[in-house]
């Protein structure tokens, strides 16, 4: 397989800085020579511009931090994947969360105008599920599933030109952190997640099988793993750590399961914050990660 990798270097959704050096971070743990060796083509498309927060106002239009700068990254993200011809694999590199507003749009538009139904599986601690107005933090990397479905801010839901996910096409799994009227959000929309408790009593196996049942009429998948869903042990560097999170196991079987169901097309890691990490732990965790959804065996 041909697989191209893009970095958004952007913290500007989240809370603190730093993962702005994930890309640089993830590269660092030899994202690329890993997949070659399983056999990969692999194209480092390089990274996205992303604004400097030094150089802008905190507050810029639209009342949420950042807004414009983060519209404007998503929008040059979602042009480049959508741009990458049929049969290669996008690998995107965060950048906190938001980030994801981009490549899953322009994932779901590659190769199909008006966009694809692909299925999302959301890979987290928190379910993202914020609106603007429902977010005690105001980062806006709380709310990319949210925009995604069409709720928010109208510039950041008009990402897709009109394309929207379908709630039922996506599944959370490692769900430990919502709000409270994010929790309310998601209960109205009903959107399947997967809580650590759901983890610790139905096993990876058994949410590895229903999800790939419940997103069985979708044209293809789309992962989306930040790094925050494995247990703060496992990957330190975050800048939301939440106790009680996916093992290392856990986080292998999920991808080695979902590699093996030939369905997957396209994949982000975001959230590794380096300045957060011990000797670059998290990074070359993910970039683990991302070798099994890729086809690494043991055997
Ligand atoms: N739900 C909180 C915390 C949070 C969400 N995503 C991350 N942190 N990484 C919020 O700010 O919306
Ligand atoms: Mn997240
Ligand atoms: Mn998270």
């Amino acid at each position: 397989m041909q697989i191209s990798v893009l970095g958004i270097p952007m913290d500007l959704g989240a809370g603190r800085r730093g993962v702005d050096m994930g890309p640089s971070a993830l590269r660092n743990a030899h994202l690329a020579a890993r997949l070659r060796e399983l056999g990969h083509g692999v194209t480092d498309l390089g990274d996205v511009d992303v604004a400097i927060p030094e150089t802008l106002d905190k507050l810029e239009t639209g009342g949420l931090v950042f807004l414009d700068s983060i519209l404007h990254a998503c929008q040059s993200a979602a042009e480049r994947v959508a741009a990458l011809p049929d049969g290669v694999f996008p690998l995107t590199l965060g950048g906190d969360h938001s980030v994801s507003m981009g490549t899953v749009t322009g994932n779901a538009l590659r190769g199909k105008a008006g966009g694809a139904r692909m299925g999302l599986i959301w890979v987290d601690a928190h379910t993202d599920y914020n609106t603007p107005q429902s977010s005690p933090s105001g980062n806006i990397h709380g709310m990319p599933v949210a925009h995604l479905t069409g709720l928010g801010d109208p510039h950041l839901t008009g990402l897709g030109g009109g394309w929207h996910m379908r709630p039922e096409d996506i599944v959370m799994i490692g769900i430990r952190s919502v709000d409270g009227r994010e929790r309310d959000l998601m209960r109205e929309t009903g959107i399947k997640a997967y809580t650590m408790k759901d983890v610790d009593q139905l096993g990876m196996t058994r949410i590895y099988e229903e999800t790939l049942e419940r997103l069985s009429s979708t044209e293809r998948l789309h992962v989306s793993f930040d790094a925050d869903a494995l247990d703060p042990t496992v990957c330190p560097g975050v800048g939301t750590p939440v106790p009680g999170g996916l093992t290392y196991r856990e986080g292998h079987l999920l991808m080695e399961l979902l590699c093996e169901s030939g369905r997957v097309t396209s994949m982000d890691i975001v959230e590794v914050n380096p300045i957060l990490d011990t000797r670059n732990q998290t990074a070359e965790v993910m970039v683990g990660m991302a070798a099994s959804l890729l086809g690494q065996r043991i055997m």
